[in-house]
C-alpha cells in the first residue's frame, strides 16, 4: 500500500538535516510522525520514526550531567535587572524579545530557531532592564548552562503559546524538568520559602499569540488552570497587545524601587534614579551613593510623590519608588 505522504511531510524532514542537536531532531521527527497518515501501509515508517525518537531520548538521558568540555553561558548582569525569557520551542520568545527592545534576534517559524543566549536591553521608563532569549526547553533535554542562566536571574519570564495544544501540559512537563535542575518557579508576590532545596524564582507566565484565532478564549482556559499558582499575561508580541502593561510588570518583578539623590538647593535629575531592593534604608542608599556619606550621614530629606515634601528623616527610614532624598552629613 502506498504511503501517501503529505508534502508537508519532506518538507519537515528536509530540516532534519540542518539539526544540530538530539533534542532539535526529536521535536522534528516527533512532528514527522504526526504527519504520517495512519494505515497498513505506513505502519513500518511510524516504527522506524519511533525508534529514532526512543533513541535519541534514551542517548540524551544518559549524557552526563556535565561533559568536559560543557559550553557556558554566562551573562554578566547590566542596568537594574536581569530577566531570563523561557518556554517550549516556537513561542514567540525571540519575537518578544524584539518587541520589547532595540535587539534584533532571529525569528522563525520552526522550533529552535535559537541556539545561544541572546541579551537585550528593555528601557522601562527612565531605567534599563536587561532581557535574555534563550534557546526552547524541552521536558527531554536541557542544558547545563540554561539552568544556571535561570538560577542567577532576577526573575523569569515564561513564555507559552495560546494557539498551541496543550499549554497547561506543555507547563507541567517543563516544571516537572526544571524541578529536575533544583530550580522552582513561584509567582511575583510570594515569599520565598527558606531552605536550601530549591533556587526559587519569580515568574511571570506570558501567554502569546493573543491575536490568532481564539486567542482570547484560549487565555481563559489556561488563566482558570494556571492562576491558582501563577499571574498570567496575555499579549501578542507580533502585534504589540500588552506590551506597555508586560513592562510594567517585569519591574515590579524586579523587586527594586528607584530613588533620585538630590544636592541642597538643587533639583533632583529625575533621569538619573539608583535603584536599589524594595524595602531599602536611607542608609542603604547613602551607602550606595558614597561610603563616606554612610559613614558620615546625620539625616535626610524626603519628597515623594503623595507624603513627604522636604521633612526630615532618619537613616532606618524605608524609601519608596521615585522618592528624591537629600543626604545631610
Ligand atoms: N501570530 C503571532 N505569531 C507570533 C507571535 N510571536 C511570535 N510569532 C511567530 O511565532 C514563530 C516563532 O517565533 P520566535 O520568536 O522565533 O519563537 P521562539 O520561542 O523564539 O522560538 P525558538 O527560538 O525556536 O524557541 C514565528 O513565526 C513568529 O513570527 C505573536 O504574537 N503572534
Ligand atoms: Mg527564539
Amino acid at each position: 500500500m502506498p504511503a501517501n505522504l503529505p508534502p508537508q511531510y519532506f518538507e519537515t524532514e528536509r530540516k532534519l538535516k540542518t539539526a544540530k542537536t538530539p533534542q532539535e531532531k526529536i521535536i522534528i521527527l516527533e512532528e514527522l510522525l504526526s504527519l504520517v497518515p495512519k494505515h497498513k501501509g505506513t505502519e513500518k515508517l511510524q516504527a522506524l520514526l519511533k525508534t529514532k525518537i526512543a533513541k535519541l531520548k534514551s542517548a540524551a538521558q544518559k549524557k552526563p550531567a556535565l561533559a568536559k568540555h560543557a559550553p557556558t553561558f554566562h551573562i554578566d548582569k547590566a542596568g537594574a535587572g536581569q530577566i531570563v525569557l523561557i518556554g517550549p520551542p516556537n513561542v514567540g520568545k525571540s519575537m518578544l524579545i524584539k518587541s520589547l527592545s532595540n535587539a534584533n534576534p532571529e525569528i522563525a517559524d520552526y522550533p529552535f530557531t535559537t541556539r545561544i543566549p541572546y541579551p537585550a536591553m528593555m528601557k522601562y521608563e527612565n531605567i534599563q532592564i536587561q532581557l535574555i532569549d534563550t534557546p526552547p526547553i524541552t521536558p527531554e533535554y536541557m542544558e547545563v548552562w540554561h539552568s544556571e542562566l535561570i538560577k542567577e536571574a532576577d526573575g523569569i519570564l515564561f513564555l507559552l503559546d495560546l494557539s498551541s495544544q496543550n499549554p497547561p501540559d506543555i507547563m507541567r512537563a517543563l516544571l516537572a524538568k526544571l524541578n529536575e535542575k533544583k530550580i522552582e518557579l513561584i509567582a511575583d508576590e510570594r515569599t520565598i520559602p527558606s531552605g536550601v532545596q530549591f533556587f526559587y524564582k519569580k515568574t511571570l507566565i506570558v501567554a502569546n499569540k493573543k491575536d490568532l484565532p481564539s486567542g482570547e478564549e484560549n487565555f481563559n482556559i489556561l488563566k482558570k488552570v494556571l492562576e491558582s499558582k501563577f499571574n498570567l499575561i496575555p499579549v501578542s508580541a507580533r502585534r504589540g497587545d500588552g506590551l506597555e502593561y508586560l513592562k510594567k510588570r517585569i519591574f515590579s518583578l524586579l523587586h527594586i524601587i528607584r530613588v533620585y539623590s538630590k544636592i541642597p538647593g538643587k533639583k533632583a535629575d529625575l533621569n538619573d534614579p539608583y535603584t536599589l531592593k524594595k524595602g531599602s534604608s536611607v542608609m542603604t542608599m547613602a551607602r550606595v551613593v558614597h561610603k563616606d556619606f554612610a559613614q558620615k550621614l546625620k539625616y535626610a530629606r524626603i519628597w515623594s510623590k503623595n507624603k513627604y515634601q522636604g521633612q526630615k528623616v532618619n537613616r532606618n527610614h524605608i524609601l519608596e519608588d521615585e522618592d528624591v532624598i537629600e543626604l545631610h552629613i
